[in-house]
């Protein structure tokens, strides 16, 4: 089987925020690298959304083109979430000559299948600025939620997809005035209702595989609700040109080719593997925030369906809620909260890392706080995860070197098996939770080896056995540093997709240079060398400095 993993392609618009991240690049890349430590055959597929009016909007500001603007940020954002540790297959763009050749495909097919239908719609048109207004080009007050900054297609607060009309006070992003009226104009929708049935049936059918909560219930109400058609052409230059008569000075919708692009970052990858993943034995696994469910479940597998082209459906959705700020939601087109890029000088990916995948809001929002950062850092990296490996690495060390000690099987005593028995249900548990990407709880489980390793190590006192010089206890102890010594091996190939410069570390000392890839980890060898001199902490707690750094953002 090969997998196709997926997290929404962020706006080139910004940098990503911590919000950003928790809500799907981040997950994506955890599993991924789960998955490949499972030895399975995946692919990471990301990329920038460089269409949108956003990116034209700020292009305006700036006095650049879109292209230009949205290129250039593409590599900023692209080398940061690889300093962020991500691992990414391909990270391409959705504005390529490769997507423009999947969405045309798809649109062609589309139409000729029947989906496709004009409609002729009263679109927002500044009397300043000269041009239409859609989307993020005209704000307004949301008539659902009652919140100010809400954009013509979708209310960030409320997640209510909106049309200008609805706007209450609606004015133009570019100039700021109200000076706005409504024009006739003739465009191309995509229609779902044509396809409510079908796409009924793919929810019902592929909502078994792990799909969030979230996922499933926002679209069951959607498709309760009854689906309607959605607009998938705009009166705007920025985008890519319809293929159609009578339309060409029109340009694709931006979900319409985000969503493709999935296909078409593919195809930018490899000419020639692309088809074998999106058209073979092949299962498509998508991560997003919550805001993005509707047009995963709805529109993007609706597209698949209705173009007959023999795309894989998605097999696996899963949305996350939020991450809240101090009660805010972080915002990249509104700047607000720490970008990856300034979260980076403060604390290393890694750290990163764990805490946001401590946090990941799976089941509601999360808040995260300068509280919450320190608590994760210092109680659960440092004091459990770092402070096991620490205390076992150092009586290794000081007991036997750089060698694995003889582990005997015929003494083991009852809390040695205990602690065996309890470690490998642990690690079990962890394979499971990952497989049904319940990735916070996996991360629990490697906490809870490490948590299972201090207590062993509190009950049996190896430091009191190295001071006795008979025979039984120097086997005892070399036993207990055995199995100390294969938990933090353990912990070396667990922590990997979480933090895998941490987990480089670690296998390093035991001459691995990545972690096994297979589902169980496999037993240290007895006598085997270790790359191991006085072992230093592996983590630092937050201090004074870091606390000031954050105090910034905050
Ligand atoms: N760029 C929206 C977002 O970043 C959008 C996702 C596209 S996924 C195909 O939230
Ligand atoms: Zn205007």
């Amino acid at each position: 089987m090969k997998y196709i993993i997926t997290s929404a392609l962020p706006y080139a618009e910004g940098m990503p925020h911590l919000g950003n991240m928790v809500g799907s690049i981040l997950p994506a890349d955890i599993y991924y690298k789960f998955m490949k430590m499972c030895g399975e055959d995946a692919i990471f597929i990301c990329g920038s959304d460089q269409h949108g009016t956003p990116i034209e909007l700020q292009a305006i500001k700036k006095g650049l083109t879109p292209k230009e603007l949205a290129d250039s940020m593409h590599n900023k954002i692209k080398s940061s979430l690889e300093n962020f540790g991500c691992t990414f297959t391909y990270y391409g763009k959705t504005d390529t000559e490769e997507n423009k050749e999947v969405v045309y495909q798809i649109f062609n097919s589309l139409y000729k299948n029947g989906y496709i239908v004009e409609v002729s719609s009263e679109l927002a048109y500044c009397k300043i600025d000269k041009r239409f207004l859609t989307d993020r080009l005209i704000e307004g007050t949301c008539p659902y939620c009652g919140y100010e900054g809400a954009r013509g297609d979708q209310c960030e607060n409320c997640g209510r997809l909106l049309s200008p009309k609805e706007l209450i006070k609606p004015h133009c992003t570019i100039c700021g005035k109200e000076e706005i009226e409504f024009r006739q104009t003739k465009n191309l929708a995509f229609d779902m209702s044509l396809l409510q049935n079908k796409i009924e049936e793919f929810i019902k059918k592929n909502s078994k595989h792990n799909w969030s909560k979230n996922a499933i219930n926002h679209s069951l109400n959607y498709i309760k609700r009854g689906l309607e058609k959605r607009d998938i052409t705009r009166d705007l230059k920025w985008g890519f040109p319809v293929p159609l008569k009578g339309f060409e000075e029109k340009v694709f919708y931006v979900w319409f080719d985000a969503v493709i692009g999935y296909i078409g970052i593919t195809k930018e990858w490899n000419k020639e593997k692309w088809e074998e993943y999106w058209k073979g034995r092949s299962r498509l696994i998508q991560f997003m925030g919550k805001d993005n469910i509707e047009f995963h479940t709805l529109m993007w597998p609706g597209i698949l369906i209705g173009s007959k082209s023999g795309y894989i459906l998605p097999y696996t959705i899963y949305a996350y809620e939020y991450l809240l700020a101090n009660g805010l939601k972080f915002s990249k087109s509104k700047g607000i909260g720490l970008n990856i890029e300034n979260a980076l000088e403060i604390l290393p990916s890694d750290y990163w890392r764990f805490i946001l995948a401590e946090l990941l809001p799976e089941n509601g929002d999360v808040e995260i706080s300068i509280e919450r950062i320190m608590e994760i850092v210092n109680n659960d990296l440092n004091n459990l995860l770092g402070n096991f490996i620490h205390r076992s690495l150092s009586l290794a060390f000081s007991n036997f070197g750089n060698e694995v000690p003889l582990f005997s099987e015929d003494i083991l005593n009852a809390k040695e098996k205990k602690m065996i028995k309890e470690i490998e249900k642990k690690e079990r548990e962890y394979f499971r939770n990952f497989r049904s990407i319940k990735i916070r709880e996996a991360l629990k489980n490697v906490l809870e080896i490490a948590s299972i390793g201090n207590s062993f190590i509190s009950e049996t006192e190896p430091w009191s056995l190295a001071k006795k010089e008979d025979n039984e206890s120097k086997m005892r102890l070399a036993n207990i540093v055995y199995l100390l010594l294969q938990s933090v091996y353990k912990i070396g190939n667990l922590v990997y997709p979480f933090m895998p410069d941490s987990s480089k570390k670690i296998l390093s000392i035991f001459n691995e240079s990545s972690p096994e890839s297979s589902c169980v980890v496999s037993s240290l060898r007895s006598g085997s060398k270790l790359n191991l001199s006085k072992p230093e902490p592996l983590f630092k707690k937050i201090g004074e400095k870091e606390i000031e750094l954050l105090k910034k953002f905050s």
